[in-house]
C-alpha cells in the first residue's frame, strides 16, 4: 500500500517522510527543495501473535521488536503543490500523476503560519494555515475532475444512448487512480447530480471529483511545525470539521530517530518519552536540542508522525493485518519460520484475497483456508479479521 505525502512547498513533507522512513532526502527552508519524488518504506504497528505461541517469530517482511510487529507501508514524498498546480503552475501537474497509485494521503500543513501559499518564508502567524487545507482539497479535486473531463461527452453518450452502466464506465476511466466501482457508486449517490450526465458541467464534475477523493483516497492532516506554531493557529486547524488533524513535529521525530539509530538514546517511534544513553557523549548543542524536544513531548504527548500513519491506516482506512502461514499447528512457512509475514489488507478482504496477496498461483488454485487459532476450515469468502493467522490450502 502506498501513502502519498502532499502539501504546499516548504511545509515539512520531506522531513515527515525522512522521519518515518529514515531515508536520506533533501530538506531545506525554501520552496521546491524536492523536485523528483522520493519513495521509501515506513511502517505501522500491531501486536505480534508470537506471544500466544510462546515461541519467538522469525519475521521476513515485517520485523518484530519486543512483541510489536512493524508492518511495512510505502510512502511517497512529492514536490510541493501550489494553487493552480492542475493548470501547470509551480512544478506543474506531472507529479500529481506520481500520486495516482497512492491509496491515501498525509497532508502536511505548516501550522506555524510562517510560509505563504507558495512556501515563501513569512513571520510566524502571518499566514492562516486553514487556507492551505482548502486549496489543497481544491487542487486534488481539479486534478481528478481533469481526468474525468477527458472524453466525458463520449462516455456520457455511451451511458445515455447505448444504455451502458455509467458507474462501470467511470471506474474503468478511474482505474489508473485505483478507485473501485463500489467507491464510484457511493460518490455518485452522495453528490446526486441532476439531469443527464452529458449536461454535467465542469462544476459538477469537480463536485463529483471531490467526493471521489473523499471516499477513495482518505486523508489525514499533519499540523506540522507544531513546536513553533502559535496556539490559535494550531487550534484553528484542530477545529476544522470533517478532517482528522494531528499536531506533528516532524523535525523532532527525525532528530529522535536518527539519535536512536546512532545509539545516543532509546526511543520507540510514537512514544511520549525517550531516554538518553548514559554512555552517549553528546555535544552541548545536541543536549539543548533534546531538551527542547523533551519540552515539546511533555506539552503535546508525541511527535505525531507515527500517530498520523497509524491513524490513517487503521482508523481512517480501516485496514487490517493478517499473518499467512503454511502450517496451522506451528504457524510456520515451509522452512519452519514462525509467522514469517504480516500483510496489510483492506477491511472486507476475504481468504481468497489473502491467497492472491501471497502468490497468484495460490489464489488461482485456492481450495480452502484454515484459521490457525481455532483450526476451523474457512471457505474462499471468509471475511478476514484483524490479527488473523491463516493457512491457505491450494492445489499443487
Ligand atoms: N520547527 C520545525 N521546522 C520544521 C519541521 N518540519 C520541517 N521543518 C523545517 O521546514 C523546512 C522545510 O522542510 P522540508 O521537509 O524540506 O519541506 P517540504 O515540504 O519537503 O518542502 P519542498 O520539498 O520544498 O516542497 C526545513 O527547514 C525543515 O527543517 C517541524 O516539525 N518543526
Ligand atoms: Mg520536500
Amino acid at each position: 500500500m502506498l501513502v502519498g505525502i502532499v502539501g504546499k512547498p516548504n511545509a515539512g513533507k520531506s522531513t515527515f517522510f525522512a522521519a518515518a522512513t529514515l531515508a536520506p532526502v533533501d530538506i531545506a527552508d525554501y520552496p521546491f527543495t524536492t523536485i523528483k519524488s522520493n519513495r521509501g518504506i515506513a511502517y505501522v504497528t500491531r501486536p505480534c501473535p508470537h506471544s500466544e505461541l510462546g515461541t519467538e517469530c522469525s519475521p521476513h517482511n515485517a520485523p518484530c521488536t519486543e512483541g510489536v510487529r512493524l508492518v511495512p507501508l510505502d510512502l511517497l514524498d512529492v514536490a510541493g503543490l501550489v494553487p493552480e498546480a492542475h493548470k501547470g503552475r509551480g512544478l506543474g501537474n506531472q507529479f500529481l500523476d506520481d500520486l495516482r497509485q497512492a491509496s491515501a494521503f498525509v497532508h502536511v500543513v505548516d501550522a506555524s503560519g510562517a510560509t505563504d501559499r507558495e512556501g515563501n518564508i513569512e513571520s510566524p502567524g502571518d499566514h492562516d494555515p486553514t487556507d492551505d487545507v482548502q486549496f489543497l482539497e481544491d487542487e486534488l479535486a481539479y486534478w481528478i475532475a481533469g481526468i474525468l473531463a477527458k472524453g466525458w461527452d463520449k462516455m456520457a453518450r455511451r451511458a445515455e444512448i447505448e444504455g451502458e452502466n455509467l458507474e462501470k464506465l467511470l471506474s474503468e476511466r478511474l482505474t489508473g487512480l485505483g478507485l473501485r466501482e463500489a467507491q464510484v457508486h457511493l460518490a455518485l449517490r452522495d453528490v446526486a447530480l441532476e439531469g443527464p450526465p452529458r449536461r454535467w458541467k465542469e462544476e459538477e464534475l469537480v463536485r463529483l471529483a471531490r467526493e471521489l477523493r473523499r471516499i477513495g483516497k482518505p486523508m489525514i492532516l499533519a499540523a506540522n511545525k507544531a513546536d513553533v506554531a502559535p496556539e490559535d493557529a494550531l487550534q484553528s486547524l484542530l477545529n476544522l470539521p470533517d478532517v482528522r488533524v494531528i499536531p506533528t513535529c516532524s523535525e523532532c521525530e527525525l532528530a529522535l530517530r536518527r539519535a536512536a539509530k546512532a545509539d545516543l538514546l532509546d526511543y520507540v517511534p510514537g512514544a511520549s518519552a525517550f531516554t538518553e544513553r548514559t554512555d552517549a557523549s553528546l555535544t552541548g548543542e545536541q543536549r539543548e536540542a533534546l531538551q527542547k524536544i523533551r519540552g515539546y513531548l511533555n506539552r503535546l504527548g508525541f511527535t505525531g508522525v507515527q500517530r498520523c500513519l497509524e491513524d490513517l491506516v487503521f482508523d481512517q482506512m480501516g485496514m487490517i493485518v493478517v499473518f499467512p502461514v503454511e502450517d496451522e499447528n506451528h504457524w510456520t512457512d515451509k522452512d519452519g519460520n514462525v509467522l514469517p509475514d504480516a500483510f496489510l489488507m483492506p477491511r472486507g478482504s476475504v481468504t481468497r484475497d489473502l491467497a492472491y496477496q501471497v502468490h497468484t498461483d495460490l489464489g488461482d488454485n485456492f481450495i480452502r483456508a484454515v484459521d490457525a487459532r481455532t483450526k476451523r476450515v474457512l471457505g474462499k469468502d471468509y471475511e478476514l479479521q484483524d490479527g488473523d493467522v491463516i493457512r491457505v490450502v491450494a492445489r499443487s
